[in-house]
C-alpha cells in the first residue's frame, strides 16, 4: 500500500475518506485520535503542523517521489490529479470546482465549525456567537441552495467540490437548520448521500465517531494543549 490516510471519523475526515472510497483507491488507515490527543504527537506534526487531520503520505507521488500533505481541500486536488477522477481539466470547469472547493475551505468550513463550537461545546451559551454563526451558516445554506436550483452537483458535473461540502451538511441539525427550508440542497444531499462510495467513506471508522466531548477531549480541542507549543 503506497498511500497513507491520516484520519478520524469527522466532516473534514470523511471529504478524503469519500474521496478514496470513490476512486477505489486503496490505503493504509493510519487512527488519529484527536479527543486523545494523538494529533500532538511529534511524528504526526512532521505531516501535519496544524495540528489537525486529514493528512495524506504518498509514498509514490505524482514524480515519483514521497508526497505528504495537510489541509483536505489540496489533499482532494492532489487525489483527483492522482487518479484522473471528480476535477475536470478544461480550464472554465476546473475553476469553477475549485472556486466552490475553495467556498467550502474559507466559508462553509470555518462558519459551521464555529456553529458546532458555540451551539454545543462552548461553556457558556453566548447568544450573540449562537446568533451569528447560526445566522451565517443558513446564509451558506441559501447560497447553496440558489447554486442548486440551476446545476444538479454544486460545480456541475459531481466533482470534489461535492466531497468537500457533503460532510458538513450532515450535521444540518446541530447547525439549527432544517433541510426542508433549502429544498435545492435537501434534493442534492439526498442524491449524495446515496452514492455508494460516499456510504463507505462515512463508515471508515465510524464506530469512532465523535458524540459528545469528555473533559480531555475539551482540554486537547479548546485548552491549552493547542497553544502549548
Ligand atoms: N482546514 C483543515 C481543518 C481540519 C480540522 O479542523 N480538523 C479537525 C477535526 S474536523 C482536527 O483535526 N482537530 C484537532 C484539533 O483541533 O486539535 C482541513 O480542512 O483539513
Amino acid at each position: 500500500m503506497t498511500l497513507d490516510l491520516y484520519y478520524w471519523p469527522t466532516p473534514n475526515g470523511w471529504k478524503v475518506s469519500i474521496m478514496l472510497e470513490e476512486t477505489e483507491t486503496r490505503y493504509n488507515l493510519i487512527p488519529v485520535n484527536i479527543t486523545t490527543g494523538e494529533q500532538f504527537k511529534p511524528e504526526f506534526l512532521k505531516i501535519s503542523p496544524n495540528n489537525r487531520m486529514p493528512a495524506i503520505v504518498d509514498h509514490n507521488g505524482l514524480d515519483g517521489n514521497p508526497i505528504s500533505i495537510f489541509e483536505s481541500g489540496a489533499i482532494l486536488v492532489y487525489l483527483a490529479e492522482k487518479t484522473g477522477r471528480f476535477l475536470p481539466k478544461k480550464p472554465g470547469d476546473r475553476y469553477t470546482v475549485i472556486q466552490w472547493l475553495m467556498f467550502q475551505m474559507g466559508g462553509v468550513g470555518p462558519m459551521l465549525g464555529q456553529a458546532h463550537h458555540f451551539r454545543q461545546y462552548a461553556p457558556e451559551k453566548i447568544s450573540y456567537a449562537i446568533e451569528r454563526y447560526t445566522k451565517e451558516t443558513s446564509r451558506l445554506y441559501r447560497v447553496l441552495d440558489q447554486q442548486l436550483s440551476q446545476v444538479e452537483y454544486v460545480a456541475g458535473d459531481y466533482s470534489i467540490a461535492d466531497m468537500a461540502i457533503y460532510p458538513w451538511i450532515v450535521p444540518h441539525e446541530k447547525q439549527g437548520q432544517n433541510l426542508a427550508d433549502f429544498p435545492h440542497l435537501k434534493r442534492w444531499f439526498e442524491t449524495v448521500s446515496q452514492r455508494p462510495g460516499v456510504s463507505r467513506g462515512l463508515a471508515v471508522l465510524s464506530e469512532n465517531r465523535i458524540k459528545n466531548l469528555d473533559e480531555t477531549a475539551k482540554e486537547n480541542f479548546f485548552g491549552a494543549r493547542q497553544f502549548q507549543r
